[in-house]
Protein backbone atom coordinates (compact mmCIF):
# COMPACT_ATOMS: atom_id res chain seq x y z
CA UNK A 1 0.00 0.00 0.00
CA UNK A 2 1.25 3.74 -1.25
CA UNK A 3 2.80 4.90 2.10
CA UNK A 4 0.07 7.50 3.31
CA UNK A 5 3.11 10.49 4.03
CA UNK A 6 4.83 9.95 0.26
CA UNK A 7 2.44 13.47 -0.72
CA UNK A 8 2.91 16.54 0.69
CA UNK A 9 -0.89 17.05 0.20
CA UNK A 10 -1.67 13.92 2.60
CA UNK A 11 -2.62 14.62 5.94
CA UNK A 12 -2.64 11.79 7.67
CA UNK A 13 -5.14 12.44 10.66
CA UNK A 14 -2.90 10.39 12.95
CA UNK A 15 -0.04 13.33 13.09
CA UNK A 16 0.48 16.22 15.13
CA UNK A 17 -2.43 18.52 15.40
CA UNK A 18 -1.44 21.64 13.69
CA UNK A 19 -0.93 24.74 16.46
CA UNK A 20 -4.59 25.97 18.01
CA UNK A 21 -6.00 29.13 16.14
CA UNK A 22 -6.14 32.15 18.34
CA UNK A 23 -10.10 31.83 19.97
CA UNK A 24 -13.63 32.38 18.33
CA UNK A 25 -15.88 34.03 18.97
CA UNK A 26 -18.61 32.55 20.78
CA UNK A 27 -20.78 31.49 17.83
CA UNK A 28 -24.58 32.45 19.02
CA UNK A 29 -25.55 28.32 17.33
CA UNK A 30 -23.55 26.98 20.08
CA UNK A 31 -25.07 28.54 23.07
CA UNK A 32 -27.58 27.66 24.81
CA UNK A 33 -31.61 28.24 23.51
CA UNK A 34 -32.53 30.27 26.92
CA UNK A 35 -29.80 32.69 28.43
CA UNK A 36 -30.44 35.95 30.32
CA UNK A 37 -31.65 38.66 27.98
CA UNK A 38 -28.24 40.74 27.80
CA UNK A 39 -26.47 37.67 26.89
CA UNK A 40 -29.03 36.24 24.34
CA UNK A 41 -28.82 39.61 22.41
CA UNK A 42 -24.56 39.53 22.65
CA UNK A 43 -25.25 35.66 20.98
CA UNK A 44 -27.43 37.03 18.58
CA UNK A 45 -25.55 39.83 17.44
CA UNK A 46 -23.10 37.27 17.32
CA UNK A 47 -24.79 35.19 15.15
CA UNK A 48 -26.02 37.82 12.75
CA UNK A 49 -22.26 38.82 12.16
CA UNK A 50 -21.76 35.37 11.49
CA UNK A 51 -24.57 34.84 9.11
CA UNK A 52 -23.98 37.59 6.96
CA UNK A 53 -20.69 37.33 6.92
CA UNK A 54 -20.83 33.42 5.55
CA UNK A 55 -24.10 32.98 4.40
CA UNK A 56 -22.85 35.57 1.40
CA UNK A 57 -20.00 32.65 0.92
CA UNK A 58 -21.72 30.06 0.44
CA UNK A 59 -25.15 31.26 -1.22
CA UNK A 60 -22.60 33.12 -4.09
CA UNK A 61 -20.68 29.80 -4.26
CA UNK A 62 -23.82 27.70 -4.71
CA UNK A 63 -25.03 30.56 -7.58
CA UNK A 64 -22.06 30.82 -9.22
CA UNK A 65 -21.74 27.01 -10.17
CA UNK A 66 -24.95 26.89 -10.91
CA UNK A 67 -24.84 30.02 -13.15
CA UNK A 68 -21.46 27.97 -14.56
CA UNK A 69 -23.60 25.18 -15.77
CA UNK A 70 -26.03 27.00 -17.76
CA UNK A 71 -22.88 28.13 -20.15
CA UNK A 72 -22.15 24.42 -20.47
CA UNK A 73 -25.20 22.99 -21.65
CA UNK A 74 -23.99 21.41 -24.27
CA UNK A 75 -22.13 18.78 -21.72
CA UNK A 76 -25.29 18.21 -20.55
CA UNK A 77 -26.73 17.28 -24.02
CA UNK A 78 -24.26 14.67 -24.96
CA UNK A 79 -24.61 13.58 -21.74
CA UNK A 80 -28.42 12.15 -22.33
CA UNK A 81 -27.76 11.36 -25.81
CA UNK A 82 -29.25 7.58 -25.24
CA UNK A 83 -32.10 8.60 -23.47
CA UNK A 84 -32.68 11.45 -26.38
CA UNK A 85 -32.07 8.55 -29.24
CA UNK A 86 -34.74 6.75 -26.80
CA UNK A 87 -37.23 9.37 -26.81
CA UNK A 88 -36.69 10.11 -30.41
CA UNK A 89 -39.84 7.97 -31.18
CA UNK A 90 -42.20 10.73 -29.53
CA UNK A 91 -41.13 13.69 -32.42
CA UNK A 92 -42.17 10.43 -34.87
CA UNK A 93 -45.24 10.26 -33.56
CA UNK A 94 -46.39 13.66 -32.97
CA UNK A 95 -44.74 14.66 -36.60
CA UNK A 96 -48.25 12.58 -37.89
CA UNK A 97 -50.48 13.21 -35.24
CA UNK A 98 -53.99 13.61 -35.73
CA UNK A 99 -57.47 13.94 -33.45
CA UNK A 100 -58.42 10.39 -35.04
CA UNK A 101 -55.41 8.67 -33.89
CA UNK A 102 -55.21 10.40 -30.40
CA UNK A 103 -55.77 6.89 -28.65
CA UNK A 104 -53.06 4.97 -30.37
CA UNK A 105 -50.20 7.87 -30.04
CA UNK A 106 -51.13 8.46 -26.30
CA UNK A 107 -50.43 4.84 -25.49
CA UNK A 108 -47.28 4.94 -27.70
CA UNK A 109 -45.96 7.68 -25.97
CA UNK A 110 -46.77 6.44 -22.31
CA UNK A 111 -44.29 3.40 -23.87
CA UNK A 112 -41.79 5.60 -24.89
CA UNK A 113 -41.60 6.96 -21.11
CA UNK A 114 -41.72 3.70 -19.78
CA UNK A 115 -39.34 2.60 -21.78
CA UNK A 116 -36.84 5.31 -20.60
CA UNK A 117 -38.02 4.49 -17.05
CA UNK A 118 -40.47 7.85 -16.42
CA UNK A 119 -42.17 5.25 -14.08
CA UNK A 120 -46.07 4.10 -14.40
CA UNK A 121 -46.72 6.80 -12.28
CA UNK A 122 -45.67 9.27 -13.82
CA UNK A 123 -45.95 7.98 -17.44
CA UNK A 124 -49.85 7.36 -16.73
CA UNK A 125 -49.89 11.20 -15.35
CA UNK A 126 -48.35 12.95 -17.97
CA UNK A 127 -50.34 11.07 -20.76
CA UNK A 128 -53.77 11.29 -18.54
CA UNK A 129 -53.12 15.30 -18.58
CA UNK A 130 -51.98 15.43 -22.31
CA UNK A 131 -55.47 13.37 -23.48
CA UNK A 132 -57.21 16.08 -21.18
CA UNK A 133 -55.88 19.01 -22.70
CA UNK A 134 -56.16 17.18 -26.52
CA UNK A 135 -60.18 16.55 -25.65
CA UNK A 136 -60.42 19.90 -24.26
CA UNK A 137 -59.18 21.09 -27.34
CA UNK A 138 -56.47 23.05 -25.49
CA UNK A 139 -53.84 21.41 -27.64
CA UNK A 140 -54.06 21.51 -31.56
CA UNK A 141 -50.85 20.10 -32.84
CA UNK A 142 -47.86 17.50 -32.82
CA UNK A 143 -45.68 20.59 -31.78
CA UNK A 144 -48.35 22.12 -29.42
CA UNK A 145 -48.31 17.95 -27.44
CA UNK A 146 -44.67 18.45 -27.49
CA UNK A 147 -44.61 21.63 -25.51
CA UNK A 148 -47.04 20.90 -23.07
CA UNK A 149 -45.28 17.34 -22.20
CA UNK A 150 -41.82 18.87 -21.85
CA UNK A 151 -43.63 21.95 -19.29
CA UNK A 152 -45.17 18.63 -17.63
CA UNK A 153 -42.16 17.45 -16.86
CA UNK A 154 -40.43 20.44 -15.74
CA UNK A 155 -43.23 21.08 -13.19
CA UNK A 156 -42.87 17.73 -11.83
CA UNK A 157 -39.03 18.57 -11.47
CA UNK A 158 -39.59 22.21 -9.78
CA UNK A 159 -42.91 21.20 -7.96
CA UNK A 160 -40.78 18.93 -5.98
CA UNK A 161 -36.94 19.03 -6.12
CA UNK A 162 -36.69 22.95 -6.48
CA UNK A 163 -33.66 23.41 -4.16
CA UNK A 164 -30.93 22.17 -6.90
CA UNK A 165 -28.46 24.54 -5.55
CA UNK A 166 -26.27 23.58 -2.80
CA UNK A 167 -27.15 24.55 0.70
CA UNK A 168 -24.38 25.02 2.78
CA UNK A 169 -25.28 27.00 5.40
CA UNK A 170 -23.21 29.70 6.98
CA UNK A 171 -20.20 28.33 8.93
CA UNK A 172 -16.89 27.08 7.37
CA UNK A 173 -16.29 25.07 7.06
CA UNK A 174 -19.28 23.13 5.36
CA UNK A 175 -19.48 19.70 5.02
CA UNK A 176 -20.54 17.33 2.37
CA UNK A 177 -20.91 13.90 3.12
CA UNK A 178 -21.51 11.73 -0.29
CA UNK A 179 -23.01 8.14 0.61
CA UNK A 180 -24.68 5.20 -1.92
CA UNK A 181 -24.18 1.34 -2.36
CA UNK A 182 -20.83 0.18 -3.80
CA UNK A 183 -19.84 1.30 -7.48
CA UNK A 184 -22.28 4.03 -7.68
CA UNK A 185 -19.63 6.42 -8.20
CA UNK A 186 -18.97 8.39 -4.87
CA UNK A 187 -15.48 8.62 -5.28
CA UNK A 188 -15.64 10.05 -8.68
CA UNK A 189 -17.96 12.23 -8.00
CA UNK A 190 -16.51 13.56 -4.89
CA UNK A 191 -13.55 14.20 -7.48
CA UNK A 192 -15.08 15.42 -10.19
CA UNK A 193 -17.27 18.20 -7.38
CA UNK A 194 -13.61 19.06 -5.78
CA UNK A 195 -12.50 20.06 -9.47
CA UNK A 196 -15.70 22.06 -9.41
CA UNK A 197 -15.24 23.97 -6.21
CA UNK A 198 -11.53 24.78 -6.68
CA UNK A 199 -12.11 25.96 -9.63
CA UNK A 200 -14.44 28.39 -8.29
CA UNK A 201 -11.20 28.75 -5.88
CA UNK A 202 -12.93 27.28 -3.00
CA UNK A 203 -10.35 25.62 -0.02
CA UNK A 204 -11.26 22.33 0.01
CA UNK A 205 -10.20 19.03 1.86
CA UNK A 206 -11.01 16.08 1.09
CA UNK A 207 -11.89 12.99 3.77
CA UNK A 208 -11.34 9.56 3.07
CA UNK A 209 -13.82 8.33 4.74
CA UNK A 210 -14.40 4.42 2.80
CA UNK A 211 -12.11 2.69 5.43
CA UNK A 212 -13.87 -0.62 4.14
CA UNK A 213 -11.76 -1.01 1.04
CA UNK A 214 -8.10 -1.37 1.07
CA UNK A 215 -7.98 0.64 -2.69
CA UNK A 216 -10.55 3.19 -2.16
CA UNK A 217 -8.18 5.93 -0.04
CA UNK A 218 -6.07 5.48 -2.86
CA UNK A 219 -8.45 6.56 -5.42
CA UNK A 220 -9.26 9.20 -3.48
CA UNK A 221 -5.53 10.64 -3.17
CA UNK A 222 -5.65 10.26 -6.71
CA UNK A 223 -8.85 12.58 -7.10
CA UNK A 224 -6.75 14.73 -5.06
CA UNK A 225 -3.57 14.96 -7.09
CA UNK A 226 -5.55 15.75 -9.80
CA UNK A 227 -7.48 18.77 -8.75
CA UNK A 228 -4.78 20.04 -6.55
CA UNK A 229 -6.70 19.03 -2.91
CA UNK A 230 -5.61 18.12 0.46
CA UNK A 231 -6.67 14.76 1.70
CA UNK A 232 -7.16 13.31 5.32
CA UNK A 233 -6.46 9.12 5.10
CA UNK A 234 -6.82 6.89 7.81
CA UNK A 235 -3.41 5.68 9.20
CA UNK A 236 -3.46 1.97 9.78
CA UNK A 237 -5.93 -0.71 9.09
CA UNK A 238 -8.07 -0.34 12.44
CA UNK A 239 -8.88 3.38 11.70
CA UNK A 240 -12.79 3.54 11.70
CA UNK A 241 -14.39 5.95 9.45
CA UNK A 242 -16.09 8.19 11.63
CA UNK A 243 -13.02 8.89 13.49
CA UNK A 244 -11.41 9.38 9.68
CA UNK A 245 -14.27 12.46 9.50
CA UNK A 246 -14.29 13.64 12.22
CA UNK A 247 -10.44 14.28 12.41
CA UNK A 248 -11.42 15.87 8.92
CA UNK A 249 -13.74 18.11 9.53
CA UNK A 250 -11.56 19.06 13.46
CA UNK A 251 -8.55 20.28 10.97
CA UNK A 252 -11.26 21.96 8.22
CA UNK A 253 -12.30 23.78 11.15
CA UNK A 254 -8.22 24.65 12.72
CA UNK A 255 -6.81 25.55 9.33
CA UNK A 256 -9.87 27.46 7.53
CA UNK A 257 -11.11 25.15 5.11
CA UNK A 258 -14.35 26.21 2.93
CA UNK A 259 -15.27 23.04 2.54
CA UNK A 260 -14.87 19.24 3.69
CA UNK A 261 -15.95 16.63 1.18
CA UNK A 262 -16.46 13.27 2.89
CA UNK A 263 -16.23 9.96 1.36
CA UNK A 264 -18.22 6.90 2.80
CA UNK A 265 -17.89 3.10 1.85
CA UNK A 266 -20.06 1.78 -0.48
CA UNK A 267 -23.12 -0.31 1.34
CA UNK A 268 -25.90 -2.12 0.00
CA UNK A 269 -28.96 -0.46 1.77
CA UNK A 270 -30.11 -3.87 3.25
CA UNK A 271 -26.65 -4.11 5.19
CA UNK A 272 -27.87 -3.31 8.40
CA UNK A 273 -23.91 -2.85 9.93
CA UNK A 274 -22.96 -1.05 7.52
CA UNK A 275 -26.05 1.40 7.42
CA UNK A 276 -25.19 1.81 11.34
CA UNK A 277 -21.88 3.20 10.59
CA UNK A 278 -23.16 6.23 8.01
CA UNK A 279 -25.03 6.80 10.74
CA UNK A 280 -21.93 6.89 13.51
CA UNK A 281 -20.55 8.96 10.33
CA UNK A 282 -22.89 11.40 10.25
CA UNK A 283 -23.02 11.83 14.20
CA UNK A 284 -19.17 11.89 14.12
CA UNK A 285 -19.31 15.21 11.90
CA UNK A 286 -21.98 17.15 13.99
CA UNK A 287 -20.08 16.46 17.50
CA UNK A 288 -17.18 18.73 15.67
CA UNK A 289 -19.59 21.16 14.10
CA UNK A 290 -23.36 21.24 15.29
CA UNK A 291 -25.95 21.06 12.35
CA UNK A 292 -23.27 19.35 10.15
CA UNK A 293 -22.60 17.45 7.23
CA UNK A 294 -24.89 20.31 5.83
CA UNK A 295 -25.45 18.07 2.56
CA UNK A 296 -25.89 14.36 2.90
CA UNK A 297 -25.59 13.64 -1.41
CA UNK A 298 -26.91 9.95 -2.61
CA UNK A 299 -25.05 8.85 -5.54
CA UNK A 300 -27.31 6.84 -7.81
CA UNK A 301 -26.09 5.17 -10.50
CA UNK A 302 -28.22 6.20 -13.63
CA UNK A 303 -27.95 2.68 -15.77
CA UNK A 304 -30.02 0.94 -12.65
CA UNK A 305 -33.39 2.68 -13.46
CA UNK A 306 -36.06 2.33 -11.18
CA UNK A 307 -34.02 0.07 -8.85
CA UNK A 308 -32.61 3.02 -7.92
CA UNK A 309 -35.86 4.19 -5.77
CA UNK A 310 -36.01 1.48 -3.24
CA UNK A 311 -32.47 2.09 -2.37
CA UNK A 312 -33.05 5.74 -1.95
CA UNK A 313 -35.97 5.63 0.28
CA UNK A 314 -33.49 3.12 2.41
CA UNK A 315 -30.63 5.96 2.18
CA UNK A 316 -33.30 8.68 3.09
CA UNK A 317 -34.37 6.98 6.07
CA UNK A 318 -31.57 6.35 7.73
CA UNK A 319 -29.15 9.58 7.41
CA UNK A 320 -31.72 12.11 5.90
CA UNK A 321 -30.29 12.57 2.09
CA UNK A 322 -30.66 16.25 1.30
CA UNK A 323 -29.77 15.87 -2.46
CA UNK A 324 -28.79 13.16 -5.00
CA UNK A 325 -25.84 12.68 -7.68
CA UNK A 326 -27.23 10.87 -10.43
CA UNK A 327 -24.32 9.41 -12.05
CA UNK A 328 -23.45 7.78 -15.61
CA UNK A 329 -26.62 9.32 -17.50
CA UNK A 330 -24.21 9.28 -20.33
CA UNK A 331 -24.30 5.26 -20.65
CA UNK A 332 -28.01 5.21 -19.82
CA UNK A 333 -30.98 5.37 -21.74
CA UNK A 334 -32.95 5.85 -18.90
CA UNK A 335 -32.71 9.32 -17.66
CA UNK A 336 -36.46 9.49 -17.21
CA UNK A 337 -35.28 7.95 -13.63
CA UNK A 338 -33.99 11.91 -12.73
CA UNK A 339 -37.83 12.78 -13.12
CA UNK A 340 -39.65 9.73 -11.42
CA UNK A 341 -36.80 9.80 -7.81
CA UNK A 342 -37.63 13.78 -7.65
CA UNK A 343 -41.46 12.83 -7.59
CA UNK A 344 -41.11 10.04 -5.32
CA UNK A 345 -39.33 11.40 -2.61
CA UNK A 346 -39.35 15.35 -3.05
CA UNK A 347 -35.37 15.30 -2.79
CA UNK A 348 -33.94 17.44 -5.69
CA UNK A 349 -31.05 16.01 -7.88
CA UNK A 350 -27.85 18.13 -7.72
CA UNK A 351 -25.69 17.16 -9.67
CA UNK A 352 -25.37 14.90 -12.80
CA UNK A 353 -22.93 12.57 -13.16
CA UNK A 354 -22.06 12.26 -17.45
CA UNK A 355 -19.04 10.92 -17.53
CA UNK A 356 -15.64 9.93 -16.27
CA UNK A 357 -13.86 12.75 -16.81
CA UNK A 358 -13.00 15.99 -14.40
CA UNK A 359 -15.57 18.15 -15.92
CA UNK A 360 -17.91 15.43 -15.99
CA UNK A 361 -20.68 16.64 -13.19
CA UNK A 362 -22.87 19.23 -13.84
CA UNK A 363 -25.07 20.78 -11.71
CA UNK A 364 -28.20 19.73 -12.32
CA UNK A 365 -30.90 22.42 -14.23
CA UNK A 366 -34.40 21.18 -14.81
CA UNK A 367 -34.91 23.32 -18.17
CA UNK A 368 -31.93 21.99 -19.46
CA UNK A 369 -32.18 18.14 -18.69
CA UNK A 370 -35.74 18.64 -20.24
CA UNK A 371 -34.26 20.31 -23.31
CA UNK A 372 -31.53 17.85 -23.90
CA UNK A 373 -33.84 14.92 -23.50
CA UNK A 374 -36.38 16.29 -26.00
CA UNK A 375 -34.99 18.67 -28.21
N1 LIG B 1 -19.57 6.75 -17.61
C1 LIG B 1 -19.53 7.15 -16.36
N2 LIG B 1 -18.84 6.45 -15.43
C2 LIG B 1 -18.83 6.88 -14.16
C3 LIG B 1 -19.54 8.04 -13.75
N3 LIG B 1 -19.34 8.21 -12.41
C4 LIG B 1 -18.56 7.19 -12.01
N4 LIG B 1 -18.24 6.38 -13.04
C5 LIG B 1 -17.41 5.15 -13.01
O1 LIG B 1 -18.03 4.20 -12.16
C6 LIG B 1 -17.05 3.40 -11.52
C7 LIG B 1 -17.27 3.38 -10.01
O2 LIG B 1 -17.05 4.66 -9.49
P1 LIG B 1 -16.55 4.94 -8.00
O3 LIG B 1 -16.45 6.41 -7.85
O4 LIG B 1 -15.35 4.14 -7.67
O5 LIG B 1 -17.78 4.37 -7.16
P2 LIG B 1 -17.96 4.24 -5.58
O6 LIG B 1 -17.71 2.81 -5.23
O7 LIG B 1 -19.38 4.62 -5.31
O8 LIG B 1 -17.00 5.17 -4.93
C8 LIG B 1 -15.72 3.97 -11.90
O9 LIG B 1 -15.17 3.21 -12.93
C9 LIG B 1 -16.06 5.37 -12.40
O10 LIG B 1 -15.13 5.85 -13.34
C10 LIG B 1 -20.29 8.78 -14.75
O11 LIG B 1 -20.95 9.78 -14.52
N5 LIG B 1 -20.24 8.28 -16.03
MG1 LIG C 1 -15.54 4.83 -3.52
Amino acid sequence: MAAASSSSRLVPFLSPPPPTPPAKPPSGAFLPLRRTTAAAAAAARFRCAAASGQTGFFTRLGRLIKEKAKSDVEKLFSGFSKTRENLAVVDELLLYWNLADTDRVLDELEEALLVSDFGPKISIKIVDSLRDDILAGKLKSGSEIKDALKRCVLELLTNKGSKTELQLGFRKPAVIMVVGVNGGGKTTSLGKLAHRLKKEGVKVLLAAGDTFRAAASEQLEIWAERTGSEIVVAEGEKAKAPSVLSQAVKRGKEQGYDVVLCDTSGRLHTNYSLMEELVSCKKAVAKVIPGAPNEILLVLDGTTGLNMLQQAREFNDVVGVTGFILTKLDGSARGGCVVSVVDELGIPVKFVGVGEGVDDLQPFDAEAFVNAIFP
